[in-house]
């Protein structure tokens, strides 16, 4: 008996993998600023404005016309940009991108806190215009080369693996003027010459590579999934399955220059509950899930499921191919399966119910589950049913690399920030991640907190939606000193990292 008891206490010491990879993770374009230094070219996310989620006043694209008249539309949900735009900056609208937290000149103060708080990686993302400003240029930009490698040699000096993006929401505007974007398939080569330059010039530093960002937001946002300028169903589909076979060449080549470089997929991370028992409620889940699993299933088995192509028969789409193209799908899947997971959202086939929002979709409000101040609804056991579903169906290991709180963080009188609250909320999102580990079986490689540093919200282009462990004066309005504070939860991840899980 007392051999069992022993036996439990070790197992549940080594509920996490030894060398599990803890850390933070961000996007270029929400926390470097620098946006036209050292070369940078212009990607989608420098014409987007900011928006604000409370008043729930839309972040927009700008552009200008052809008789040089200014124009702007909405990014979620995308209304069309007009024939002839031309997308630009205007010196009277506000781009929170482009000084967004600064990490440009503040990368090395950033690395050591992460250092301090223990992280084992950091996951963030190349910015495509730092190496190619317009996306289509014969040679790649030095300067910018070489900022990463400054970015990824202080990881390392740390013992901090970096797990690298590669795409971000950050489509060169160059392409987005010649070629639509990634509805045109001339994108494929250039991401393709862009992953060359990169991983020949970081294989011996960045072992854990991303393609997509969140590949199944051409749903919600074309403009920023794709650089779409159309959102008809034809575009989106065909702009999809160029970035299916980029990634999936991606993934080879990665495999060809330096074998023991893994290359993953990432999905934003969908788990839908039914109002009711009501069989409609059953169906209106299964679509909603089957939106994520279509991804999946291409970037994983290297096939597109027979309801997608009936759904394209139904609706008229026609996916224009190349000879061979059914070969790279195969021969390109990924490695493992990252994913972001917020919250969980809930259906119903009632139209009276009230909604709520989430990370890029609306829910139905769930009675059982509490709700952030943006709405979005928390809830642990979400994650771990996530976790067992993909791991049933795809047998690949999982990485989590996005999962936080967003939230308005107040400085107290002497300026530090007690957030518990998202203390509770990882607390309790890590131990749904232990349990699918320790009690399913799950592989998970790490887990990455979303915006670890504070930065620039994606949906709402927001400073004061918060996700930070480090908080970063900097305000919506524009205003701050960028100096970083440790907040709470800084020193309870600490501890978390040090006791690899044990201390929650
Ligand atoms: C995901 C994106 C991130 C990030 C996060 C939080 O969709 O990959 O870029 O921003 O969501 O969302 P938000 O910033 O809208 O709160």
């Amino acid at each position: 008996m007392t051999h069992i008891i022993l036996f439990q206490k070790e197992v549940s010491k080594l509920s996490f993998p030894k060398n599990f990879l803890w850390g933070g993770a961000s996007a270029a374009h929400q926390c470097e600023g620098g946006y036209r230094e050292d070369g940078k070219g212009l990607c989608t996310a420098d014409v987007i404005t900011s928006g604000d989620g409370i008043h729930n006043i839309q972040r927009r694209v700008t552009y200008e016309m052809p008789d040089g008249s200014k124009g702007s539309c909405q990014v979620f949900p995308m209304s069309e940009i007009p024939d002839g735009a031309v997308l630009k900056c205007f010196d009277d609208e506000f781009y929170p991108t482009h000084e967004a937290v600064d990490f440009y000149h503040h990368y090395k103060e950033d690395i050591a806190l992460m250092a301090e708080m223990g992280f084992k990686c950091y996951r963030m993302s190349i910015n495509w215009t730092r190496i190619y400003p317009n996306g289509d240029d014969p040679m790649p930009n030095e300067k910018g080369l070489e900022f990463y490698d400054k970015v990824f040699d202080e990881c390392l000096k740390y013992g901090i693996q970096p797990v690298v993006t590669l795409f971000h929401f950050e489509t060169p505007l160059g392409l987005v003027h010649k070629y639509g974007g990634w509805v045109h398939r001339a994108c494929i080569n250039e991401f393709e010459k862009y992953c060359k330059t990169v991983f020949e010039r970081y294989q011996n530093k960045v072992k854990y590579w991303i393609t997509f960002n969140e590949i199944n937001n051409m749903n919600f946002l074309p403009m920023y999934a794709g650089g779409l300028l159309k959102i008809d169903e034809q575009s989106r589909a065909q702009a999809s399955y160029h970035q299916f076979l980029a990634s999936a060449m991606a993934v080879k080549l990665a495999h060809r220059i330096a074998p023991d470089m893994k290359v993953g997929m990432m999905i934003a991370g969908q788990v839908a509950y039914g109002m009711t028992a009501n069989p409609k409620d059953a169906l209106l889940v299964m679509e909603r899930e089957r939106d994520m699993y279509f991804y999946c299933d291409v970037q994983c088995w290297g096939v597109y499921p027979a309801w997608k192509e009936k759904e394209y028969e139904r609706n008229g789409v026609h996916l224009v191919k190349e000879d061979g193209d059914d070969a790279i799908l195969k021969d390109g899947t990924v490695d493992y399966i990252a994913f972001s997971y917020y919250s969980s959202s809930c259906v119903s086939c009632d139209p009276n119910t009230e909604t709520t929002s989430g990370n890029m979709c609306t829910s139905i409000i769930n009675p059982y589950l509490e709700q952030t101040e943006w709405g979005w609804l928390i809830d642990p056991d979400g994650l771990r049913i996530l976790m067992n579903r993909f791991m049933d169906r795809y047998q690949l290991p999982l990485f989590i690399v996005e999962n936080g709180m967003g939230a308005m963080d107040k400085p107290d009188e002497n300026g530090n920030i007690h957030d518990d609250y998202r203390i509770d909320y990882l607390r309790k999102h890590i131990r749904a991640m232990e349990q699918a580990i320790t009690e399913d079986g799950v592989l998970l490689l790490g887990y990455t907190v979303w915006g670890s540093i504070d930065l620039v919200s994606a949906g709402t282009g927001e400073m004061r939606k918060r996700y930070g462990m480090v908080y970063v004066d900097k305000q919506d309005d524009g205003t701050g000193t960028y100096t970083r504070r440790k907040k709470d939860s800084f020193y309870w991840y600490q501890k978390v990292i040090l006791s690899n899980g044990e201390t929650l």
